[in-house]
């Protein structure tokens, strides 16, 4: 009997060295740190998980989802920007962006592509707290790799498997990054369920952020919904801009995103409410199966995020996901509390091993 779903592995998503985030006009220290994922492989093994080793998977998914003229930036601009010798002339060894080109700097002129490694950075990076180091590329092309491990084992008829990645994915959007994430891992997961043959796929985001990313990806697609609880970018959240209730979807796409919006301190009560309300709108789109976008910064002690939710919470979360009884993938996002993230993981996967299941059915 195992107690977790597998658990798919990678030593290369330890590769990637945040080692600041300029935040405000200062370099503070970086959260989403490698130790995160040993921390969580270690509680898994701890929790009697097993782990899968992640196989290679070539680009072809990945290029559906993301633009392959960012996925070419970034791969290749740690060693321009080594090149270029920054780390000499300022002492900074990180791709920071300084100039964004935004739409109302450029007013319909026609621009230019920048030449410079430093003005490059602004056209696909959306914020200053996503930096590129020397193993940036390796460790997000190999959490790509975990991700479609995981949804490997649930084709081959596995009831779920959860993709230990990092760095998280769920802000990168189809040609830009940010929010600590490069590809977009969730939606590269709801993207090979649907190659593989799943008619509709449903995306539940429980990080404690928006997932503008994964949102403007199936924004106007009706095969895939996107669902999301996060704390509300109304009250002065992360990705601040995106993420309202009134978000629906465009096109084809309309009806199948929706979010719901949390005020800061809201706690179990409201979110797991908030997650019944998503998880009836998943019920009714019907889907083959289920990505679960599991961040657990909603957690109380959480740096980044104000949520207040508890183990209990996490573990009701998890039994409510799984009593959708579809085929689930589960691909890490945030949770940045060391001392909470490898508790509060294992508590939404043990409602999908056997023992989680088994309780669920009386078949
Ligand atoms: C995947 C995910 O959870 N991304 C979170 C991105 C939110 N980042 C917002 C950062 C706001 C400032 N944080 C201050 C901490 C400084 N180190
Ligand atoms: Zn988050």
């Amino acid at each position: 009997m195992a107690p977790l779903p597998p658990v798919v592995w990678s030593d290369a998503v330890l590769r990637h060295e945040p080692k600041g985030e300029v935040w405000v006009g200062v370099m503070t220290p970086g959260t989403e740190v490698p130790d995160r994922a040993t921390v969580l492989r270690d509680a898994c093994l701890a929790a009697g998980g097993t782990l899968v080793g992640a196989t290679a998977h070539d680009d072809d998914v990945l290029r559906t989802v993301h633009d392959p003229a960012l996925l070419s930036y970034l791969s290749t601009v740690a060693d321009d920007w080594a090149a270029g010798e920054y780390d000499a002339l300022v002492g900074q060894d990180r791709v920071v962006p300084y100039v964004f080109m935004t739409e109302g700097m450029l007013d319909g002129l026609p621009a230019h592509a920048p030449v410079a490694t430093h003005a490059r950075a602004g056209v696909w990076c959306y914020d200053t707290m996503t930096l590129v180091g020397p193993g940036t590329w390796e460790a997000a092309r190999a959490a790509v790799d975990v991700t479609l491990t995981a949804v490997d084992l649930v084709i081959g008829g596995a009831s779920s498997a959860y993709a230990l990645t990092r760095p998280p994915g769920h802000h990168a959007t189809r040609r830009a990054f940010g929010g600590s994430c490069y590809l977009n891992n969730a939606a590269v997961a709801a993207q090979a369920l649907r190659t593989a043959g799943s008619a509709r796929v449903a995306v539940v985001d429980i990080d404690a952020h928006h997932g503008n990313g994964t949102q403007a990806v199936f924004w106007e697609r009706p095969d895939v919904l996107y669902a999301s609880l996060h704390v509300d970018p109304g009250a002065g959240w992360f990705p601040h801009v995106v993420g309202y209730a009134d978000e629906r979807g465009s096109g084809p796409g309309a009806g199948s995103t929706v979010n719901e919006p949390l005020a800061p301190g809201t706690g179990d009560e409201g979110w797991l409410a908030a997650l019944e309300r998503l998880l009836g709108a998943v019920d009714e789109f019907a889907p083959d199966a289920v990505v679960v976008s599991l961040g657990v910064d909603a957690a109380g002690a959480d740096p980044e995020s104000p949520l207040d939710v508890t183990a209990d919470g996490f573990r009701h979360a998890g039994e409510r996901l799984a009593a959708l009884g579809r085929p689930t993938v589960l691909v890490h996002e945030g949770g940045y509390a060391l001392d909470r993230l490898g508790a509060d993981t294992v508590a939404v996967l043990s409602a999908f091993g056997d023992a989680g299941r088994g309780a669920q059915s009386t078949e």
